[in-house]
């Protein structure tokens, strides 16, 4: 285990936070090297090294994984789809150049793994909408579900063409308490809990009976880990695995906050994230990565609730 040194590019995000926390567990404190273009977040602060990367700059990006003697790259760097919308051409460039460069680096460094998330967001409104299966119609319709569909393909094609094993999830709306969302149509799930504790009253961006896949992310780690742990010849996905964890509407949600904090109320003011959001399907199949490596979701909209609220009191 220790002989390899995992470098995580997007440390200080929302998912970048736990899962370096998670693998320094793993695999050592100073064998995970966090990276990010803004500064180390407060929770890494202490638990290992840390070093600022533009992952646009690639020239800088492989010097740090020559001198760091890095093994594995966990690439979490991106925009997300309502940022994203707001400045396509950005998202389109970060998404994509920023994937480029790691294959790139990946294929001359020999480098043993990589890990790059695609999302739900591939998925378009010619999906099929209830437990939309892993090969079907896709047709995004956001810059940032248009550049994880391609760049679903690249990492296919470095796999086949050049050996790189790099490995994929199609990550469904992530909830967590430790660190906040960046910028995604998902974001309305944990700001709801914030909000929630604060005011005892929450204004939705979403419709009532928008119902979106999610999950929790202790599943979203364990998940990443098994993904990249499994033994290379199980591994049939080249593109990207469908995941699914639990899906519910924010009416749904809210009545399980009630339970929490009985005075809580919910109102709804829909804004342009509502038109991603339809275009997306209500549950995902992720029957191939069951059969293929085992995964099975812990966290029920109930259990997800009870432990949101446990942790952020
Ligand atoms: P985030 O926005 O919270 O974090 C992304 C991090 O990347 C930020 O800390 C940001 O500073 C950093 N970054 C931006 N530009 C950079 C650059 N040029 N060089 C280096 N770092 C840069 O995003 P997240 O929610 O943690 O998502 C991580 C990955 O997971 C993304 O690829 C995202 O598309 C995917 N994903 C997330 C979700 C979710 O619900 N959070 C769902 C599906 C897929
Ligand atoms: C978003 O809403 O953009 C993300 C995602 C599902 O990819 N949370």
């Amino acid at each position: 285990m220790s002989k390899e040194k995992i470098l995580v590019i997007g440390a200080s995000g929302q998912i970048g936070v736990e899962l370096t926390l998670a693998l320094r567990r793993i695999y050592g404190n100073n064998n995970v090297v966090a990276s990010d273009l803004r500064e180390e977040n407060d929770l890494l602060k202490g638990t290992g090294p840390y070093v600022s990367i533009d992952v646009m700059n690639k020239e800088m990006l492989h010097v740090q994984v020559i001198r760091q003697n890095v093994t594995q790259i966990y690439l979490l760097a991106a925009i997300l789809s309502a940022t994203g919308e707001k400045n396509p051409t950005l998202a389109w460039n970060l998404n994509m150049q920023g994937l480029l460069n790691v294959l790139d680096i990946a294929r001359e460094e020999q480098i043993r793994k990589v890990y790059w998330p695609s999302s739900i967001a591939v998925f378009g409104p010619t999906s099929p909408k209830v437990n939309c299966p892993q090969q079907t119609i896709i047709e995004p319709i956001t810059v940032y579900g248009i550049s994880k569909y391609a760049g679903e393909f690249w990492c296919n094609y470095y796999n086949k063409r050049y050996g790189v094993d790099v490995r994929s999830l199609r990550y469904p709306g992530l909830i967590s308490y430790k660190s906040s969302p960046g910028g995604g149509t998902t974001d309305y799930a944990v700001d709801i809990f914030h909000q929630a504790l604060e005011d005892k009253a929450y204004t939705c961006f979403l419709k009532e009976d928008t119902r979106l896949p999610m999950m929790y992310m202790p599943d979203a780690i364990r998940a990443t880990i098994e993904l990249m742990e499994a033994p290379a010849e199980h591994i049939s996905i080249r593109t990207s695995y469908n995941l699914s964890g639990v899906s519910f509407s924010p009416s749904e949600i809210a009545a399980e906050i009630k339970k929490h904090i009985p005075e809580f109320t919910i109102s709804y003011k829909p804004d342009s994230r509502q038109d991603i959001a339809d275009s997306w399907p209500q549950s995902i199949d992720d029957s191939v990565a069951t059969s293929d490596w085992n995964w099975k979701p812990e966290y029920d909209l109930q259990m997800m609730t009870k432990d949101m609220f446990a942790n952020l009191h």
